[in-house]
C-alpha cells in the first residue's frame, strides 16, 4: 500500500465514481482533449517586444500590473522558455495566445515599422516555435500602450485618421491570425480587445458606438476562411480609467457578434462584481455558433488575478460540461500578476482550469438533470453537495501522473530550480 500512493488511492476514488456511473478513463480521455490558450502576456507583464522605451508598469488602455516580483522575460527567447517550462508542469496539450506587440521586429524601431505594417513575417519565429512545440496559436491586435491610444480612444476615435490607423492594424491582425492557421491546420482565434471609454459622464454615448461599429465593420470587411482564423470580439463594462462609460458594452457586442456573426468573448472579470458569466454562456450560445471565454478572476477593481479554483470557476466548467458546449467554447486565460513568480502564475492558473473541468466531467450529470426534470429539488441539492466530497484529488493526481506532469505541489520546486536557473535576470 506504501509504494504506489497516487496509484492505489486512483483505484479506490475511480470504483466510488463508477458508482455513480462515471467512468473516469473516458474523463481523462475528454478532458486530453480540450485545450486551453495560454496567455503570452503573463510572462512580461504585458510588456511585448516593440523597440520603444516604455516606463515600468505603463501599460495603458486601464491595465494594471502591479508588482516587482524579479525574473520577467525580456526577450522572446527568454518568453518561449519560460512558456516551455509552464507547458511540461500542465497535463494535456494546450495552445498559446500572442498579442500583436510581441511580434519579432528586429531591432526596428516601431516609428518605422508602426502597428499598421506588422506582417506575418514578425510572427514567423513564433510560428516555427510553436510548430515543434507541437501547439496552436491565437492571436490578438494591440490596441493599448501607444501614441494613437493615449487618451483611451482608438476604433472609436472621433479623429478619422487616428481610427483609419486602428482599422489598418486590425486588418494586419488579421491576416497574420490566418497565416497562423495555415502553419498548423487549425484555426486562429483573433480576438479585438479596445479599451476605448471615458472616466466621466459622456455628452454623447451614441457616436463613438456607431463610430466602433462602423470601424469594426471595415477590420472585417475581407472575409478569411473559418479554417483559417476566427474573429471574437471582448466586452468590458468599466475599467480604470473609463469608470463611466466602455463603448464596446456588452449589449454592444453581443449584438455585434449576432448580426456579423462573429464570436463573443466573455471575460470573467468584466461584469458588475456581483455579475457572473457562467449565467451567461447559455444564453449568448442560443444565438451565437462559438464563443471565446477569457477565464479570469476580479478582485474588486482589477478584473485580472491568477484563476484560482473558485466556486465561479467550477460553475464556468459545470456549465460547460452540463450544457454539452465544449465543442463550441474556446478557453484562453487572461490574467497577469508581476507580484509572484511568473511562471507559477501560468501553472496555477491553468491547472486550476483543467481541475475545474476535470470536476464538472466527473458529475452525474444525466442523473442530476433527471431528477431537475422530475421536480425533485431536494435530491438535485443533496446529490449536488455530496458530489462535493468524493476522492477528486486522488482522480487529478493520477491524470497528471498520468500525463508525465508533476503530481501535487512537486511543480513548484522544478518551478524553484529553474527561478534559480534565471536567477541573472533583473526586470
Ligand atoms: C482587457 C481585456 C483584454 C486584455 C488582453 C491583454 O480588459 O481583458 O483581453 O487583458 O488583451
Ligand atoms: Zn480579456
Amino acid at each position: 500500500m506504501q509504494d504506489k500512493p497516487v496509484e492505489q488511492a486512483y483505484e479506490l476514488a475511480s470504483q466510488r465514481y463508477s458508482a455513480l456511473g462515471i467512468d473516469t478513463e473516458v474523463v481523462f480521455d475528454r478532458l486530453k482533449s480540450i485545450p486551453i490558450s495560454l496567455h503570452c502576456w503573463q510572462g512580461d507583464d504585458v510588456g511585448g517586444f516593440e523597440n520603444i522605451e516604455k516606463k515600468i508598469g505603463d501599460v495603458g488602455g486601464g491595465l494594471a500590473v502591479t508588482g516587482n516580483y524579479p525574473g520577467k522575460a525580456r526577450t522572446p527567447e527568454e518568453l518561449r522558455a519560460d512558456l516551455e517550462k509552464a507547458y511540461s508542469l500542465i497535463p494535456g496539450t494546450h495552445r498559446l495566445n500572442l498579442h500583436a506587440s510581441y511580434g519579432e521586429f528586429h531591432g526596428v524601431a516601431r516609428n518605422s515599422l508602426d502597428r499598421n505594417q506588422i506582417g506575418p513575417e514578425h510572427f514567423q519565429d513564433w510560428i516555427n516555435w510553436a510548430s515543434e512545440q507541437g501547439i496552436s496559436l491565437d492571436f490578438n491586435p494591440t490596441y493599448f500602450a501607444h501614441e494613437k491610444a493615449d487618451d483611451g480612444l482608438t476604433l472609436a476615435h472621433p479623429d478619422r485618421e487616428i481610427r483609419e490607423f486602428w482599422i489598418e492594424h486590425g486588418i494586419a491582425c488579421r491576416k497574420i491570425g490566418a497565416a497562423m492557421g495555415q502553419a498548423q491546420g487549425n484555426p486562429c482565434v483573433t480576438n479585438v480587445w479596445i479599451p476605448d471609454g471615458y472616466k466621466d459622464t459622456p455628452a454623447n454615448r451614441r457616436l463613438p458606438r456607431e463610430r466602433l461599429a462602423d470601424s469594426l465593420d471595415a477590420v472585417f470587411a475581407e472575409e478569411i476562411s473559418p479554417e483559417l482564423n476566427l474573429d471574437a470580439v471582448e466586452c468590458k463594462l468599466f475599467g480604470l480609467g473609463s469608470e463611466s462609460y466602455v463603448v464596446g458594452s456588452h449589449e454592444f457586442y453581443l449584438g455585434y457578434a449576432i448580426t456579423r456573426q462573429k464570436l463573443l468573448c466573455l471575460d470573467a472579470g468584466h461584469f458588475h462584481p456581483t455579475e457572473v458569466i457562467s449565467d451567461k454562456i447559455s444564453s449568448v450560445l442560443m444565438y451565437l455558433p462559438k464563443i471565446l471565454l477569457h477565464v479570469s478572476r476580479g478582485v474588486r477593481w482589477d478584473s485580472d488575478h491568477v484563476v484560482t479554483l473558485s466556486d465561479e470557476l467550477q460553475a464556468i466548467a459545470h456549465e460547460l460540461v452540463r450544457g454539452d458546449y465544449l465543442g463550441r467554447v474556446h478557453l484562453g486565460l487572461d490574467f497577469f500578476d508581476a507580484s509572484i513568480n511568473r511562471v507559477a502564475a501560468w501553472v496555477i492558473g491553468t491547472r486550476n482550469l483543467i481541475k475545474s473541468l476535470l470536476l464538472a466531467m466527473l458529475e452525474p450529470v444525466d442523473r442530476l438533470q433527471q431528477l431537475e426534470r422530475e421536480g425533485d429539488f431536494t435530491s438535485r441539492l443533496a446529490l449536488m453537495e455530496e458530489q462535493k466530497s468524493l476522492p477528486f484529488g486522488a482522480v487529478w493526481d493520477y491524470y497528471c501522473l498520468k500525463s508525465e506532469v508533476p503530481v501535487g505541489a512537486a511543480w513548484l520546486d522544478e518551478v524553484k530550480q529553474y527561478e534559480r536557473e534565471n536567477g541573472d535576470r533583473s526586470n
